[in-house]
């Protein structure tokens, strides 16, 4: 069997996604998704002009050397495109390996190692008891772990506090939207946060928090302890971890636990993160860390040190990185939890799947390979359209992290 054709499929059907569809010559296909955020077409260009000449007539089961072959080929490595590209190749071999064996893909990398996959969802509201009813909605539909996000009193505006009830904020057409920040504002606002939701809801459910990397290590570390007592699932990107030292100062000053990861491109970005012990969970995902094969190195090494996944799982990564993590989270044994913020209509439409959600979790289905699908025709009537999310600056101006 080998790679007889490979086509890139750019839709917006609520949001920009962009899928390879690779062939192989006896009909057999399969999918992987490519979308990074606001610069989906550099990768579909990276796929069309540079990898898709290089895979016709390539072995579709041999999924380490193609990686290896992608990667080192390219002589310049890393970074957001080229490991989403590769990841869509990836993810596209083992959903065709699948197919071909008449397996779902979680029977190659180990089989089940759980019933389900637990997840959290995203309640969030301009204000406190906008939050409290929306994470009473998530408790309602089963879930046992809701992230908390609110509007900061005195900001007008916080990226992550989503517009809708159940579909996270889209990004919006044309330049993007500038928020304004203020971490003393924010700082002061988050505990009483917890405060609220531990008083309304106990301690049953999980909470959980994003602080999208806009916090110094010493702020990180002075919010932590504040939240320690409200039990926090995690706090996660407190800090951005480009120097992944910073977070020894983190962990010295406080026991709320770290998740870190949804930017990463590769285990070099966290390989002191999780050797030293520095982050609980890990949220390096298939699509923007160079695919399965790839992640499943990620999650053997933080196995070694304590450390467990939780792959993103925005809405600005497809249904086919949906059910790629699902294959994988029911597999690998140091598995933490998953994020689902659930795709519009019109995205699930685009994308019909076998993973569905059920009190709490999401279960993979059995379908050979990926179990996931793309309606080519459906997804024409979406063209592409440049959006961003907003950028963030200080109260002075100063561009900061959003
Ligand atoms: O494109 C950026 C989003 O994927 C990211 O902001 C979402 O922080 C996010 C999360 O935790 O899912
Ligand atoms: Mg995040």
């Amino acid at each position: 069997m080998r790679v007889s054709d490979a086509r890139v499929i750019v839709c917006s059907p609520g949001r920009n996604f962009v899928t390879l569809r690779v062939e192989t010559d006896d009909g057999t296909w399969g999918l992987g998704d490519a979308t990074v955020n606001g610069r989906e077409l550099a990768v579909a260009s990276y796929l069309r002009d540079h990898v898709v000449p290089l895979l016709i007539g390539a072995d579709p089961f041999a999924t380490e050397d193609t990686w290896q072959y992608l990667y080192k080929g390219a002589y310049w490595r890393r970074g957001p495109v080229t490991m989403a590209a590769i990841a869509a190749v990836d993810v596209a071999l083992w959903d065709i390996k699948g197919k071909a064996l008449g397996v779902p893909v979680h029977q190659l990398i180990g089989g089940r190692s759980r019933e389900g996959v637990t997840v959290y969802g995203h309640a969030s509201g301009g204000d406190l008891d906008e939050v409290v009813q929306a994470v009473a909605r998530y408790l309602d539909m089963g879930y046992r772990a809701v992230r908390l996000q609110a509007g900061v009193p005195g900001l007008a505006g916080t990226y992550g506090v989503g517009r809708g009830d159940l579909y996270y904020e889209p990004a919006s057409p044309g330049r993007p939207t500038e928020e304004r920040w203020s971490t003393e504002r924010y700082l002061d606002f988050v505990p009483r946060l917890f405060d609220r939701a531990r008083q309304e809801f106990g301690f049953e459910v999980h909470l959980l928090h994003d602080a999208h990397h806009r916090l110094s290590p010493t702020e990180a570390a002075w919010l932590g302890q504040r939240l320690e007592r409200y039990r926090p699932f995690w706090l996660e990107d407190p800090v951005p971890a480009e120097l992944q030292s910073s977070y020894r100062h983190v962990r010295r000053h406080t026991t709320t636990p770290i998740a870190l990861g949804e930017v990463f491109n590769s285990i070099h970005d966290c390989e002191q993160l999780i050797s030293e012990q520095l982050i609980d969970y890990v949220r390096a995902s298939t699509v923007h860390t160079g695919g399965l094969t790839h992640l499943l190195k990620v999650a053997h090494l933080a196995e070694l040190y304590h450390v467990r996944t939780a792959c993103h799982g925005p809405t600005d990564v497809s249904p086919v990185t949906m059910a790629a993590a699902l294959q994988f989270d029911i597999a690998v044994h140091n598995f933490g939890i998953q994020e689902y913020m659930r795709h519009t209509p019109e995205t699930d439409a685009v994308f019909p799947h076998a993973y569905h959600y059920d009190d709490g979790m999401l279960h993979p289905g059995d379908e050979p390979g990926l179990g996931v699908d793309i309606d080519e025709q459906l997804a024409e009537q979406y063209p592409y359209e440049r959006s961003y999310l907003p950028v963030n600056r200080l109260l002075d101006g100063t561009v900061h992290s959003w």
